[in-house]
């Protein structure tokens, strides 16, 4: 059921086990634990994001990467750990189903983000990243509804797709800096026995191509 939906970018529903999907809730609780707790993102313009993120190998800040929380508590980050490339190299492989195509993939940094209810995340472009290496993601616990645009426009033509606990979704090649967003989330959806009893979490890694 592996559907790519357009160049370079690829959904694998259910891709995740119940298992890895337990495992990786875990892994993130304690990250949005700390060393810089999970936060609601303030905008340089003032506004505060509805989602709540937390960083992993790089903090992500409106509009720059850093290795230190600077607009939370000013704590070094959260190393990225082995497991999590080995995952990033398998998504790989299987998004594209090619053996080799998580060869040279070395994700450093993840960017954590949880959904409850009411949270959106407007149509924006991924461009922080020195390096047009793939975006993997993650989704765990309630269905939302995840818009995918076009390189050139934050507006139509974009196809929404419905995205559930466990899939994977891959963006790269042609698809890497494309628009995308998420106007809606389904509360209720998901599965408790993920460790989410309500709410949804995506993990995305990254190349950040920094050092
Ligand atoms: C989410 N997160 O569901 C999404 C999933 C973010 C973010 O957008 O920036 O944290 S990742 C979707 C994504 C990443 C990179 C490229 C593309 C989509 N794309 O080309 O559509 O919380
Ligand atoms: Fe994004």
């Amino acid at each position: 059921t592996r559907r790519e939906l357009a160049p370079g970018a690829v959904h694998v529903p259910g891709w995740l086990s119940l298992d890895e999907q337990r495992e990786l809730v875990t892994a993130c609780r304690e990250w949005a634990r700390g060393p810089a707790p999970i936060r609601h993102t303030k905008l340089p313009r003032g506004g505060v994001m509805s989602v709540q993120t937390v960083c992993v190998g790089w903090h992500w800040q409106p509009y720059a990467y850093s290795r230190t929380a600077d607009d939370v508590n000013g704590a070094p980050v959260a190393e990225f750990p082995d497991w999590m490339v080995a995952l990033g190299r398998r998504a790989l492989v299987d998004a594209y189903q090619d053996a080799s195509a998580g060869d040279d993939y070395t994700p450093d940094a993840a960017l954590i983000n949880f959904y409850d209810g009411e949270a959106k995340l407007g149509m924006h472009q991924d461009k922080e990243e020195r390096s047009s290496a793939p975006v993997v993601s993650l989704s765990i616990g309630d269905t939302c509804v995840f818009r995918f645009g076009n390189t050139e426009t934050r507006t139509k033509p974009y196809t929404d797709i419905e995205l559930v606990s466990g899939d994977l979704f891959v963006f790269g090649g042609p698809s890497r800096f494309v628009y995308h967003g998420v106007p809606k989330v389904h509360p209720g959806t998901g599965d408790p026995a993920t460790g989410i009893s309500t709410g949804r979490l995506n993990i995305t890694m990254r190349v950040t191509g920094l050092s």
